[in-house]
């Protein structure tokens, strides 16, 4: 259940990227929350809060969530934060250093995913790195994007308590959210790939396909709210990788 806390999601405002991860947590929770960047003045407040301008501790990175006086950077990190606070994960410390566990693995394969178009320096353009990204993005659609969500089809088969349904436990988490996204994220990225793959990862597909079927994300993902996929983002459409 959302509670009151009223949350401020620091996050670039054109891309999906790892903020759309705190996005689907805080929509599905129904939160209060602000997507800071995206309002008049907020680029501006987000660069304040990157450069040590502001109360608080320097995130590195967006995306960052401001929570009263706390800034808390670190995709991962701000899930595990929010979460309990948004009923997105049991109150046991079992499930949270679950749930903590497999987001980790989750922004190991986002960052691995991105280096398929960014395999030698984040400050370069894709343009500049296309050869090392053919290289790349041939092994991670052979060999790295089967065995991680090989790995989660994996972890739902375990899980007996919640009969292949959920990532942790016997209810609906954050790790459910993030695991869709990849899923959605990867299937935009390398249809080819992904298509191929598909068929081993019965268990993984039927939970995107609950999570999609989730009212309050359905109606996220019908609005304005939702950034569509680009070629800014982590999931980029490039066919030329996907092969
Ligand atoms: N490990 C961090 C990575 C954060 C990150 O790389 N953020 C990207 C956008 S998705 C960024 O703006 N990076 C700027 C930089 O690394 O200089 C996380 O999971 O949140």
């Amino acid at each position: 259940m959302a509670t009151r806390a009223r949350y401020r999601l620091y996050y670039w405002p054109t891309i999906q990227g790892r903020g759309e991860l705190i996005r689907l947590a805080f929509e599905d929770a129904g939160a209060r929350y602000v997507d800071v960047a995206r309002e008049p003045g907020g680029m501006k407040a987000m660069m304040a809060f990157l450069g040590g301008h502001r109360p608080g501790l320097t995130p590195f990175a967006p995306p960052f969530v401001q929570v009263g006086r706390l800034v808390i950077a670190q995709t991962a990190n701000i899930l595990a934060f929010v979460a309990p606070r948004l009923g997105l994960i049991g109150d046991d410390e079992p499930s949270r250093v679950a749930a903590h566990q497999l987001q980790l693995t989750i922004s190991d394969l986002v960052a691995e995913a991105h280096d398929t178009h960014h395999p030698i320096a984040v400050g370069l353009y894709y343009e500049d790195q296309k050869q090392e990204a053919q290289r790349r993005a041939a092994d991670f659609v052979a060999a790295r994007m089967p065995k991680l969500l090989g790995y989660l089809e994996r972890v739902l088969a375990g899980n007996r308590a919640g009969k292949g349904r959920f990532l942790v436990g016997r209810a609906h988490s954050y790790v459910d959210l993030s695991a869709f996204q990849i899923m959605v994220g990867l299937e935009y990225a390398f249809p080819r790939a992904f298509k191929r793959l598909q068929p081993r990862l019965p268990l993984l597909g039927a939970l995107r396909d609950r999570v999609a079927a989730r009212p309050r994300i359905v109606a996220y993902l019908a609005s304005a709210r939702r950034i569509p996929f680009n070629e800014d983002g982590i999931f980029r459409r490039y066919p030329e990788l996907d092969r």
